[in-house]
């Protein structure tokens, strides 16, 4: 049998906790597949140069046989060279006394310069993946820097969301969470996201039947889950003084691994797409979350889906965040 050729693969903020999960799953296999050889980059700031080291030296302890080579840089042309797959985790954190709006100007800058090293140095065929945050509005801007790249192959990270949607429902039904299919998070990764069962199946004794007729209690799937799902971030800070790494670092996994290899026939998923062309009157030039199934390294969002009411005022509510959001971050980028 031919051997494959490597991929390769940059992770950003490589010397960052959510990388520090994540990058073990990645060269063992679980992503890209149990035969594919991969080649890490590992891209993050000068200061952190030493950390990376120490990665490199763990992930070399590891013995794993996929692993052909890991690079740690601080050079986007290094980093982003003829590669196939970009996970881009590292962007500015808020810090104390920090206004959102220079916040924000740090990242449309982070983001800039990312887009246009992808699009200098990248493979026209590669997958990026968004995760730093504000990750949809990020996303946005490094796709609009990188105009030879299809903006198809940019994507941000609200499978995290998805499976804290999915686990809460198991939970609440007693099943466990691959029992659960078809939540929806439409929007930003924020607390003003809109987890949505409407369409979701649980298989509950061997029968597939709706979330609401499973979970058999409306108002807690119109009250308490919903927010249980949007806050989900800020508790497990407010608990681990940290911010989800584990659990992130599984979904940009699951996210991955489904453009790869596609999503589960008559499953749907959810991840931050560009909005273009749309069914469901959502502002087309903004990077939002909707339910989105892929095949041959192709996705497409779930079209017709009936929008009820209740549904229909919460995705309005996060799109018109985004907006104002992704203007804001326009002008930063024309400056
Ligand atoms: N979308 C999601 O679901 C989701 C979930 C969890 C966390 N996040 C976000 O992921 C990001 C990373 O989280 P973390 O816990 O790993 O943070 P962290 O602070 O532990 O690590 C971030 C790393 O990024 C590096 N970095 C900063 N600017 C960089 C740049 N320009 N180029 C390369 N590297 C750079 C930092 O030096 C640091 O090593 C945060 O923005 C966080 O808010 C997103
Ligand atoms: C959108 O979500 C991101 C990620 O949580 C957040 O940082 C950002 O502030 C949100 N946008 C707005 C306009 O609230
Ligand atoms: C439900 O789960 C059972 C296993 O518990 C499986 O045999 C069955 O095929 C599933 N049904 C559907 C419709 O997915
Ligand atoms: C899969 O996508 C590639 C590239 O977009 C295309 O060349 C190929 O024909 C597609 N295969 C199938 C089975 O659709
Ligand atoms: C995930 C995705 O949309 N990938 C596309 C990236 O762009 C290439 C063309 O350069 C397409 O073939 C892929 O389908």
């Amino acid at each position: 049998m031919p051997r494959a050729e490597p991929i390769r693969v940059v992770v950003t903020g490589a010397a960052g906790q959510i990388a520090y999960s994540l990058l073990f799953s990645i060269a063992k296999g679980d992503v890209f597949g149990k035969d594919q050889p991969i080649i890490l980059i590992l891209l993050d700031i000068p200061p952190m140069l030493p950390v990376l080291d120490g990665v490199v030296m763990e992930l070399q302890d590891c013995a794993l046989p996929l692993l052909r080579e890991v690079i740690p840089t601080d050079k986007v042309e290094v980093g982003f060279k003829d590669i196939d797959a970009a996970i881009l985790v590292g962007s500015m954190p808020r810090k104390e006394g920090m206004e959102r709006k220079d916040l924000l100007k740090a990242n449309v800058a982070i983001f800039k310069t990312q887009g246009q090293a992808l699009d200098k140095y990248a493979k026209k065929t590669v997958k990026v993946l968004v995760v730093g945050n504000p990750a949809n509005t990020n996303c946005l801007i490094a796709s609009k820097s990188a105009p030879s790249i299809p903006k198809e192959n940019f994507s941000c990270l609200t499978r995290l969301d998805h499976n804290r949607a999915c686990s809460q429902v198991a939970m609440r039904c007693g099943v466990s969470s691959d029992k659960v299919k078809n939540v929806i998070i439409w929007g930003n990764h924020s607390s003003t996201q809109y987890p949505d069962v409407h369409h979701a199946k649980v298989n509950v004794s061997g029968s597939e039947v709706s979330a609401y007729d499973a979970v058999k209690n409306d108002a807690w799937l119109r009250g308490d889950f919903i927010s249980t799902v949007q806050l989900r971030g800020a508790a497990v800070i407010k608990a681990r003084k940290l911010s989800s790494a584990m659990s992130a670092a599984k979904a940009i996994c699951d996210h991955m691994r489904d453009i790869w290899f596609g999503t589960k026939e008559g499953e749907f998923i959810s991840m931050g797409v560009y909005a273009a062309g749309n069914s469901y009157g959502i502002p087309e030039d903004l990077i939002y979350s909707f339910p989105i199934q892929i095949k041959n390294k192709t996705w497409k969002v779930v079209d017709g889906l009936p929008i009820n009411d209740f549904s229909r005022a919460k995705m309005d509510a996060t799109a018109a965040e985004l907006v104002e959001e992704r203007d804001t971050a326009m002008d930063f980028l024309s400056q």
